[in-house]
């Protein structure tokens, strides 16, 4: 018998076959992902936590700032006495400084189960026993344009998902410019699943149809064989200098949409005065472009004539703002697109991260799948969240965010479930002493990441191959009913149960549960959609129905509700939801918060860390192509794609030689934060003064107290840099920062990352699991 489940990565059927399991894709997909197979030897690997453990420093002293966290040993522990102390602490912690002195943003994807999601289980358990908690606003994936795009054109979900779509691509568009690619690993994810995947076909169809991908990124992977395209390779970081050097080539050539520009924006006259050089007196054309950008004045030239009188779609990629002054490409893009004329023309015009998920550029269902409410948070402090260390380690300094002047809250305690900081934030040593200040850490983990080895208390969950659900997705037509595949490992339990034997301690069992197990939930929601569907005439199949027939179709909006396209055709032309109603080249609020880092118009600056003699190369730390992020880095995809188990990390010819590097040597790449280990693969898709490491293995110091810790695994976090975007939306910058590499001498560490910690293995236990 298999079972239905999904995933972030797509929907499958599972059936056992011994100790591991058998993955068939979704028959309703046409391009499967081949992440899939990290599922089928995880259940039991040794790397996931089987029962309650206590980390013995916590146990013996109490909560404390310890900088033992990631290095002392653990104590097994019953679930009851587990349950007791997280109680104990709870109720101490909110006793001394209330909902303030808890950290519960617990940022993280989890699994695409709706109703087990944990990050909405943490805050829903938060607010129902604590009365609130300190939250993080915006994300890593677009920290910086989710606050920018708001004030020049609209939600960032909107344009990305109600965008200009792949459908009007295939069939409209002349020439896409995709800046930061569009790579297919990327849009085989999507949150919530993505039961099937069509970037492949539209791509195909889009050019065999003439149309002219052009992927400008440091690396030539970005854009795959089926688009036929053009890679241009620009020097990381510098695509704000490009596009300033194109619509300066636009405006001498006077190819620019001024009718356009006049009805549609505001603020092109401040921008050309700008690009002119009139507002202080350095001219931003080709030649100033060129110097920064790596590409010849005369190629940036060629580029921008080839614009003109074409339908031209303008995408940026999440990962071009994923840096400082990240803001500057988002804005410049839309600048470009404006100043060809583009935006509302079907197939044309802007459109924000296309490709970087499968839910961008797709279908709306009519109705979406109701959430788990969180209920009401009683305090309103927040983070954007990639400053964590920063409020961590600075306790009431003050920061800027938006126009807005905060202060970081004093946290004693965190609780995390279904994200791993170890993976996702920057400057990982200097996270650990974030970390190390808590009284308490507490995280749910189905396996012992970085993060559960820094906890004080890790409480085993089940992973979502050990538990019902239902997986869907706004821009996803199918719903999928997530069928258990197997009973749960050891003694892991679901999220879901444990906060309902923790509220059950602190007096909050029926505000959390409101009398609803698992079941109950689902049976909950899924008649709540059933409703919505109802208000619009479509009948759905009953509960049970729906559960056996493992998924269920459901019905679109056409493109008619999508954004931009209509502010155009429409005659009583929707004004855009900005101060103006306009497109802000210049934005009079933003201008008004009077940031250095981000002024009224989109600018070139250049940023703090650049090569340099010492560091001279340029690291793309980008999402991994064999997993989502760090999840199941254990498995049988991920593991393929590694050398001799160490992340395997690109270079050019040029580089290596250089170095002395040789295909598959152990290579070290180093900076001021830290060491990483990794396996060369030398390839001339990757531009020369460039190197790169995806994201996401799992972080595996020598010594997780040293200043500069060496990773033995491969883990780009410990390099990167831990400062915001700009003071206007304080975003992620994990994407790029400067390293040196060398070849490394002497014999390798090997890598122990999936070991669990020395005390789970010296305990034994019964470990016991019925598939
Ligand atoms: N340098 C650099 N850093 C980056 C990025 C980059 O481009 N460069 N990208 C950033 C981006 S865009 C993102 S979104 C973040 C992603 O960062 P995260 O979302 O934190 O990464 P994941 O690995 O998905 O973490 C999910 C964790 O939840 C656990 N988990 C899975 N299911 C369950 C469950 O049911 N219950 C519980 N309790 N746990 C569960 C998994 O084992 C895993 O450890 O990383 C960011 N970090
Ligand atoms: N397989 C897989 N797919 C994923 C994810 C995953 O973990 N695994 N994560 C998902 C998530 S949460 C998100 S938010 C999205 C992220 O979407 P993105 O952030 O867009 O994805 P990345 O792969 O980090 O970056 C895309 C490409 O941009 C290029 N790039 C980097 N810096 C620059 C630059 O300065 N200029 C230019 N022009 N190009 C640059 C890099 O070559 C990189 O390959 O991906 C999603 N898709
Ligand atoms: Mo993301």
């Amino acid at each position: 018998m298999s079972s239905m489940h999904s995933s972030h990565w797509g929907a499958f059927r599972a059936r056992p076959n011994g100790n591991s399991l058998i993955i068939e894709p979704f028959s309703g997909d046409p391009d499967p992902s081949p992440l899939l197979s990290n599922f089928t030897q995880v259940l039991d690997h040794p790397a996931r936590v089987t029962q309650p453990m206590i980390r013995r420093g916590w146990l013996e002293k109490g909560p404390g700032a310890d900088s033992r966290r990631g290095d002392d040993e653990f104590v097994a522990v019953s679930w009851d006495h587990a349950y007791s102390l997280i109680a104990a602490e709870l109720t101490r912690v909110k006793n001394s400084y209330g909902p303030e002195g808890v950290f519960g943003g617990s940022y993280g994807w989890s699994s695409a189960g709706r109703f087990h999601h944990a990050q909405s289980q943490v805050h829903r358990f938060l607010n129902t026993t604590l009365g609130g908690y300190v939250r993080s606003v915006n994300s890593y994936s677009s920290g910086s344009a989710s606050v920018l795009l708001p004030h020049i054109v609209g939600d960032m979900n909107e344009i990305a998902r109600r965008g200009v779509s792949w459908q009007e691509i295939a069939e409209h568009s002349d020439i896409v410019l995709a800046f930061g690619g569009l790579a297919l690993k990327n849009s085989q994810v999507a949150s919530g699943g993505v039961s099937e995947h069509t970037e492949r076909g539209y791509m195909q169809q889009a050019s065999t149809r003439g149309a002219r991908f052009v992927s400008v990124s440091p690396l030539k992977s970005d854009l795959p064989a089926e688009a036929q395209g053009e890679w241009i390779a620009l020097n990381p970081g510098t695509d704000a200098a490009f596009i300033l050097g194109l619509l300066a080539v636009l405006i001498e050539h006077q190819l620019t949409d001024e009718a356009f520009l006049a009805r549609y924006c505001v603020g092109w006259e401040t921008m050309k005065a700008y690009i002119l050089g009139e507002e202080d007196g350095v001219k931003r054309d080709a030649e100033w472009a060129a110097q920064i950008c790596g590409l010849s004045a005369d190629h940036i030239r060629d580029i921008a004539r080839s614009l003109q009188g074409r339908r031209v779609l303008v995408t940026v990629a999440h990962a071009l703002q994923r840096a400082e002054f990240g803001e500057q490409p988002v804005w410049l893009g839309l600048v470009l697109a404006a100043a060809l004329g583009q935006p509302g023309l079907p197939g044309g015009g802007y459109t924000y991260a296309l490709g970087a998920l499968g839910h961008y550029g797709k279908q709306h269902n009519l109705v979406s799948f109701p959430a788990l409410p969180q209920g009401k948070n009683g305090i309103d402090r927040f983070i954007p969240v990639a400053r964590i260390v920063d409020m961590l380690l600075h306790p009431g300094e003050k920061f800027d965010y938006n126009g807005r002047r905060l202060t970081y809250p004093d946290i004693k305690l965190a609780y995390w479930a279904g994200g791993n900081p170890f993976h996702h934030h920057q400057d990982l040593a200097r996270l650990r002493r974030g970390f190390c200040r808590l009284d308490t850490l507490i995280v749910h983990e189905i396996a012992w990441t970085a993060t559960a080895r820094h906890a004080d208390i890790v409480l085993p969950a089940t992973m979502t191959l050990e538990r019902e659900d239902i997986g869907g997705a706004p821009t996803d037509r199918h719903l999928i009913a997530m069928q258990p595949v197997a009973a749960p490992y050891a003694q892991a339990k679901d999220d879901y149960v444990i906060f309902t034997e923790l509220a059950k301690r602190l007096g909050g069992e029926q505000a959390f549960t409101e009398g609803r197990d698992t079941q109950g939930w689902l049976r909950h929601l899924y008649g709540q959609m059933q409703e919505k569907l109802a208000a619009h005439r479509v009948s759905t199949p009953d509960f049970d129905d729906f559960w056996q027939q493992g998924f269920l179709t459901l019905p679109q909006l056409n493109d008619a509700g999508r954004m931009i396209n209509g502010f155009r055709a429409d005659p009583d032309a929707k004004p855009l939801p900005t101060a103006s109603g306009k497109i802000e080249i210049y934005s009079a609020t933003i201008a008004s918060f009077g940031y250095e880092s981000c002024p009224g118009h989109p600018v070139w600056r250049e940023p703090r860390e650049k090569p340099n003699a010492e560091y001279p190369l340029w690291l793309i730390a980008n999402q991994p192509a064999t997993r989502l992020h760090s999840q199941l880095d254990f498995g049988a995809y991920s593991q393929s794609g590694k050398q001799n188990g160490r992340e395997v990390c690109s270079l050019n010819p040029t580089d290596a030689s250089r170095r002395g590097i040789k295909q598959g040597d152990v290579i070290e790449l180093f900076n001021l934060r830290g060491h990483v280990l990794a396996s060369a693969r030398v390839t001339t898709d990757v531009m020369p003064g460039v190197i790169q490491l995806p994201t996401g293995a799992w972080y595996d110091p020598v010594d997780v107290h040293a200043a500069r810790p060496l990773c033995r695994h491969g883990n780009p976090n410990v390099l990167t840099n831990d400062i915001g975007t700009s003071s206007l939306a304080q975003g992620c910058t994990g994407q790029i920062t400067v390293i040196e590499v060398r070849k490394f001498l002497g014999d390798a560490p090997d890598v122990r990352a999936f070991l669990p910690p020395e005390a789970a293995i010296s305990k034994p236990f019964e470990a016991y699991r019925h598939v």
